[in-house]
């Protein structure tokens, strides 16, 4: 009797907590409350920043701030697609307010692939927005990930070649980390694809890790002609092997963390990618003379 009331007493208290929650996370959808933090990418071989990776949080604080945790909870309260478009008008607004679209720079938006496929999903108001705020659609890459199972492959397709139709680029967001990426790669015909921070993390010290990435930037390159991302970089070791491997462009706490702002990369970081750019050319046209 005694082990069943304990039961009861957790049931209520979970309930209580969902409830708790859901009531929350209803308040940071109708209020808004969602905040923008802009992650550089960079060229690899000049340091100059390429564009910005729009990351979404919720209130300070609060558990909503963990993008993990608001992710997960909007997809048990079916409410991702809500909340991802949310994010996609935030990231939008607050690019706009910081003048990005003054800028030739890209913005990078995460779209979650499932979002897609929802019947409520208006295909038409990305490019409202781009446009209400005077982006340009050349700037904005659209950046897919998967976190859940997409059910209805043939719509996500045709979700996708419609953003690609409107004139947006497509990433691939995370390959490396699970199958999803490369389930998405052979599906779509992205413009770019971002390497997961696991395969770049240490990359400096596994040979293993050095050659399955020679393998993915040749596949990029040659059969989808696309622009490679490294993410995670936060050593000059993990810099120069993932430059030394052809990788475009790069992102990672080398280069700044995550802020409101569009902060510039520190000029330490910039200098010494200078340094090694020169240092390369330098032993490519001694390489040259003995050839
Ligand atoms: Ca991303």
């Amino acid at each position: 009797m005694a082990a069943e009331n304990t039961t009861v007493l957790e049931s209520n208290q979970r309930s209580g907590i969902r409830d708790e929650l859901a009531k929350e996370f209803a308040s940071v959808l109708s209020n808004k409350l969602i905040f923008t933090r802009f992650h550089p990418i960079v060229c690899l071989m000049t340091g100059d920043i390429i564009g910005y990776e729009a990351l979404s949080r919720g209130p300070e604080a609060s558990i909503f701030e963990n993008p993990a945790y608001l992710f997960e909870i909007a997809e048990r309260l079916v409410l991702l697609e809500d909340l991802d478009m949310l994010c996609r008008e935030k990231a939008i607004f607050h690019a706009s307010k910081l003048a990005l679209n003054t800028k030739s720079m890209k913005l990078f938006i995460n779209i979650d692939a499932a979002s897609l496929t929802y019947v409520k999903h208006d295909k038409g108001r990305t490019l409202a927005l781009i446009e209400d705020y005077g982006l340009e659609i050349d700037n904005i890459v659209l950046e897919i990930t998967e976190r859940a199972y997409i059910k209805d492959a043939k719509m996500f397709c045709d979700a996708l070649a419609h953003y690609q139709s409107q004139g947006f680029s497509i990433a691939i967001d995370d390959l490396g980390s699970g199958s999803a990426g490369l389930r998405l790669i052979s599906e779509t015909n992205p413009h770019i694809v971002k390497i997961d921070k696991y395969l770049i993390e240490n990359i400096d010290k596994s040979f293993k890790k050095q050659a399955i990435l020679k393998m993915i930037v040749e596949m990029c390159h040659k059969v989808f002609n696309a622009k490679v991302v490294a993410e995670g970089i936060e050593t000059m070791g993990e810099y120069e092997t993932v430059k030394k491997s052809g990788i475009d462009w790069g992102q990672g706490y080398l280069f700044g963390r995550p802020s409101p702002l569009l902060q510039p990369i520190p000029r330490d970081i910039k200098n010494k990618i200078a340094i090694y750019y020169h240092r390369e050319e330098m032993f490519h046209g001694f390489m040259t003379l003995l050839s």
